[in-house]
């Protein structure tokens, strides 16, 4: 399995100097920037678009890992695509077309990502792993930062066997709820993308390299 990678969810980095945060967490070592946009209806809050992203590319060369929990996704996969999203991940429940919808973002020549949230089971996955290039394991009922961690280890273990059955480099991304406490227990299920809010962008940019690290385990 690759290496722990780390993913600063930006939803809890200072709005008003984005930017400026974008910057600190790619220097203290995130691997991915993740792009949390929501739509008030998929989910109940809503963050912002397209332009956003377009806005804070110049800020990082790093990873953009969009995180799309709109429905529909598929007409603004090209504008999250042309504002410079690296991997775009839509939700299995977003839609009727999860398997279009892969296609679509792997057609725009983008890596493709698939999210389910808690209560969906990992059967969504049976017939799309050949277009995914990262699975998403929701340890929260998307919407908000902060939230408890939801212990889907077994879930985690379940997407682990599932990528080592296609022999193929498919990140397993978790996002919600990872502390220091709960990454040591989704690395052990399988993990190797954490996504992180709360536990990274607190005490200030001077201790997100710390904050980080302490993920990594
Ligand atoms: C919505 C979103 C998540 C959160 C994530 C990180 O929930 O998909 O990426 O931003 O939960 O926040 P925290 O505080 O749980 O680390
Ligand atoms: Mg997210």
């Amino acid at each position: 399995m690759s290496q722990i990678k780390i993913a600063p969810s930006i939803l809890s980095a200072d709005f008003s100097q984005l930017g400026a945060e974008i910057e600190a967490i790619d220097k203290a070592g995130a691997d991915y920037i993740h792009i949390d946009v929501m739509d008030g209806h998929f989910v109940p809050n809503l963050t912002f678009g397209a332009p956003i992203v377009k806005y804070v590319r110049k800020n990082s060369q790093k990873i953009f890992d969009v995180h799309l929990m709109i429905a529909p996704a598929d007409p603004y996969l090209q504008d999250f695509a042309d504002a410079g999203a690296d991997i775009i991940t839509i939700h299995a429940e977003a839609g009727p077309h999860i398997h279009r919808s892969l296609q679509a973002i792997r057609a725009i020549g983008k890596k493709a990502g698939v999210s389910l949230n808690p209560g969906t089971a990992t059967h969504v996955l049976d017939h799309v792993m050949d277009l995914v290039d990262l699975i998403l394991i929701m340890t929260v009922n998307p919407g908000f930062g902060g939230q408890k961690f939801i212990p889907l280890l077994d879930k985690i273990a379940d997407v682990r066997s599932r990528i080592e059955a296609t022999g193929r480099d498919i990140d397993l991304q978790v996002d919600g709820g990872i502390t220091p406490d709960t990454a040591k227990q989704v690395i052990k299920a399988g993990a190797n993308v954490l996504v992180a809010g709360t536990s990274v962008f607190k005490d200030g940019p001077e201790k997100y390299a710390e904050n980080i690290n302490a993920l990594r385990g």
